[in-house]
């Protein structure tokens, strides 16, 4: 039997079994918890703290871990859709972070990348103006060059943009009961049980992948859900991880929302594929008392880039991410699924747009890809690798662009900071149904079009980011930057 804690790399399942950890057998399920909730909706306000800590992942050995106001990952920041929030950003720990509001709409000066760091010992206090559709976010360290050693250290959380208007729209919203936060990631844990982020060449050029699931910071959980309908907010926390969800007993997930805010109407899904840094909200309904288990294919990046590099085939099986059991002692609050849900199919108006071509890339075959390894420079966009000093275009303010975006070489989930926007084409043809919301990342699979229009600023100083969220793709260069003025 596969576990949770060996899902594997590129073996069978028998090899697997023989690989189980006894360790991991120890580890007996515990009930998952939420991180902690912390609504701003009253206040306005909310303070991050940037600490270190230690965590006992397996009941073996402490990890070294960072986390905002807690050991690891930090709390759900629950924030009104409309008007100012003042954000405090601590930052307790030895080198620069900084946090990246991921998905909200707000200028280039508050926006928390690589151009606002905060030092050791600093406070950072930006005014954030919100003023959005309701969605599920989140916020992230965004140092250059760090990013991914950040989020794995544990630098991260969730971020549900709030109108307060779920009962109407008769979708669950009891944070916990029937409302689940679930942050995905894979990690990786050695002999003794300490998390181990220490990626070789080869993860470098494919993105850390782990071999332990881990939800909300737990490893092994239970999720205890409602004889209802549940609300599953999922977000992607993985370095580069590619989930392609599904339930295992084949029941449909209603997909409401995908990273920018809520769906016309509820869209059924077999088959959800969630890339690093991705969002979806999605019900499921346990109205007949039964539980089953969210499950995964195997990362597709896997496959693809397995096959270039020699190295094992893809499995075809899935791993358990996370079991749900039904628990009648919680209330059931909804138990008809929604007709309609008050948002929108994204829709950008075209008239005007001007055409630009981004190539994420990642050098020009193998041999040039080892040698750009150890020069530092394997990955770019549109042939340049990230200058924090360079800003590589200027947008005017209020225009509308298509961006035909292509990746080399492998999927590339693809970030634009500063936008909602709209997925136009997947290799030329339709959009599949995930990404038919707002969204603020495309899975680039060859080639995708995306049209948005740009509405905030952002200075020179204080530009806009666009690049792959595999976290070591980013961090390598695969990144640029513009402004908007
Ligand atoms: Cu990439």
């Amino acid at each position: 039997m596969i576990t949770r804690r060996d899902f594997g790399i590129g073996l069978g399942a028998s090899t697997l079994a023989a690989l189980a950890m006894p360790a991991f057998a120890q580890n007996t399920p515990r009930r998952l918890a939420m991180p902690p909730l912390l609504d701003t909706t009253t206040s306005g306000r909310f303070a991050l703290n940037a600490q270190a800590a230690k965590v006992n992942f397996l009941g073996q050995s402490d990890s070294d871990t960072w986390g905002f106001n807690q050991p690891y990952l930090g709390p759900t920041l629950r924030v009104a859709h409309k008007g100012e929030v003042q954000a405090e950003v601590t930052n307790t720990l030895r080198e620069d972070i900084s946090v990246h509001w991921h998905g909200l709409l707000i200028p280039g000066e508050v926006d928390g990348g690589p151009h606002n760091p905060v030092a050791p010992g600093a406070t950072w206090n930006p005014v954030l103006p919100i003023d959005q559709p309701t969605a599920t976010l989140w916020y992230h360290s965004h140092i250059h060059g760090r990013t991914a050693a950040h989020v794995s250290n544990g630098l991260a959380g969730v971020l549900q943009l709030s109108d307060g208007q779920d009962d109407t729209r008769g979708l669950p919203s009891t944070y916990g009961v029937d409302d689940l936060t679930l942050v995905l990631q894979d990690r990786r844990f050695d002999r003794s049980g300490r998390m181990n982020y220490n990626p070789g060449r080869q993860e470098q050029m494919m993105g850390f992948i782990g071999d332990t699931m881990v939800v909300n910071g737990q490893v092994n959980p239970v999720a205890a859900v409602p004889k209802g309908i549940v609300r599953l907010r999922l977000l992607n926390g993985s370095n580069a991880r590619i989930y392609v969800l599904s339930m295992a007993d084949g029941r449909p997930m209603h997909l409401i929302a995908g990273d920018n805010g809520l769906l016309d109407q509820p869209q059924v899904v077999t088959q959800l594929a969630l890339a690093s840094g991705e969002r979806a909200e999605v019900l499921v309904d346990f109205s007949s008392g039964a539980g089953t288990t969210l499950v995964s294919r195997s990362n597709p990046n896997r496959g693809m880039m397995g096959g270039m590099m020699g190295g094992g085939g893809q499995s075809s099986g899935s791993f358990p991410v996370l079991p749900f059991e039904v628990n009648t002692t919680l209330a059931a609050r909804i138990d008809v699924l929604p007709g309609k849900l008050g948002g929108t199919l994204a829709n950008v108006d075209l008239a005007g747009a001007r055409r630009r071509n981004i190539t994420l890339d990642m050098g020009m075959g193998m041999g040039m890809m080892v040698r750009s390894v150890f020069g530092g420079s394997a990955f770019s966009i549109n042939g340049e690798s990230y200058d924090m000093s360079k800003l590589n275009f200027t947008i005017k303010r209020g225009s509308t662009e298509i961006w035909r975006v292509r990746g080399a070489m492998m999927m590339h989930p693809f970030h634009v900071h500063g936008v909602k926007f709209q997925v136009l084409s997947e290799n030329g043809g339709p959009v599949s149904p995930r990404n038919r919301g707002w969204k603020d990342m495309v899975l680039v699979n060859g080639e995708a079009e995306i049209a948005m229009r740009f509405d905030h600023a952002a200075s020179p100083s204080f530009p806009y980011m666009f690049h792959c969220h595999i976290l070591e793709h980013e961090d390598g260069g695969m990144m640029g930057q513009f402004a908007v003025v």
